[in-house]
């Protein structure tokens, strides 16, 4: 159960692609929306997206786009200006699809959750999404109570460098008190494991199909999913010989922090 002495106080969530999969029905589509409304022929299809990608947050990955893949696009004098202008209309039509119920939390998520709030664990999110894409997310999946389960909420612009970088991952363990060995992460991205495992923070994965072949080495545990009793979860890797397992439980979680 303990690491030392540390015990497991606390468990950090990524967003995107961990509590839910966000990416292909609902951030780009949203992306498209705005450029669509702000006349623009930009369209970004699933296969162009997932190579998109790489480049974490909305505005960057706008800001990437006009750089690599459109250079007959003619830059206005007030470039970033355009950039912010789309990136809270693409927040806009986010937040309305995730209001109309377009998303819902991956397999496992919501039964996590809820034990590791029976348990006295705290809960925290650490990711690149804007602060109103999680507030939304979260009231639409978990009910208006949802983002109280959670004792911070890190997100977006609040620390200058997005994910590979561990900024918000020390952001978030400064704000809840604890050290990373405390803690557990969870991502669904090489991106993201880079920035927890930086921050010193064991993690488990779950895989999307966006980001199914990356590299995970450094993870404690990779699976598809979390799991649930009725849909179990295949463990891909696991830094500890472990038999049987078919979804991710806070037994499994703190033999994983103490020993993997
Ligand atoms: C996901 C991201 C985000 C979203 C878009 O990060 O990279 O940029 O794709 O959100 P994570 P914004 O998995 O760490 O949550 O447009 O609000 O940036
Ligand atoms: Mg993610």
């Amino acid at each position: 159960m303990t690491r030392g002495k540390t015990r497991l106080q606390a468990l950090i969530f990524d967003v995107d692609g961990t509590l839910a999969d966000t990416e292909r029905d609902g951030h780009r589509v949203a992306f498209n929306r705005a450029f669509a409304e702000a006349g623009l022929d930009w369209q970004w299809d699933p296969a162009l997206y997932g190579r998109l990608l790489a480049v974490t947050g909305g505005k960057e990955r706008i800001r990437h786009y006009v750089e690599h893949y459109r250079p007959d696009f003619r830059k206005p004098h007030h470039f970033d200006e355009l950039v912010a202008q789309l990136h809270a209309a693409k927040t806009r039509h986010y937040t309305a699809m995730l209001r109309e119920g377009a998303v819902r939390l991956r397999p496992g998520v919501g039964r996590l959750l809820e034990e590791a709030r029976s348990r006295g664990l705290k809960l925290a999110i650490a990711t690149t999404t804007t602060p109103d894409n999680v507030m939304a997310l979260l009231a639409a999946t978990l009910g208006p109570q949802g983002a109280a389960w959670f004792a911070e909420i890190g997100a977006g612009d609040v620390v200058p460098a997005k994910k590979p970088a561990p900024d918000i991952y020390h952001y978030v363990l400064a704000r809840l008190g604890l050290p990373a060995a405390a803690c557990l992460a969870f991502e669904d991205s090489e991106n993201g494991l880079r920035a927890a495992r930086t921050a010193g923070l064991k993690t488990v994965v779950t895989v999307n199909d966006y980001t199914r072949d990356q590299n995970y080495r450094g993870a404690v545990i990779v699976l598809d999913h979390f799991g649930e009793p009725d849909y179990p979860a295949h463990v891909l890797a696991c830094a500890l010989p472990l038999n049987g397992v078919e979804h991710v439980d806070l037994t499994l979680l703190e033999r994983l922090h103490a020993d993997a």
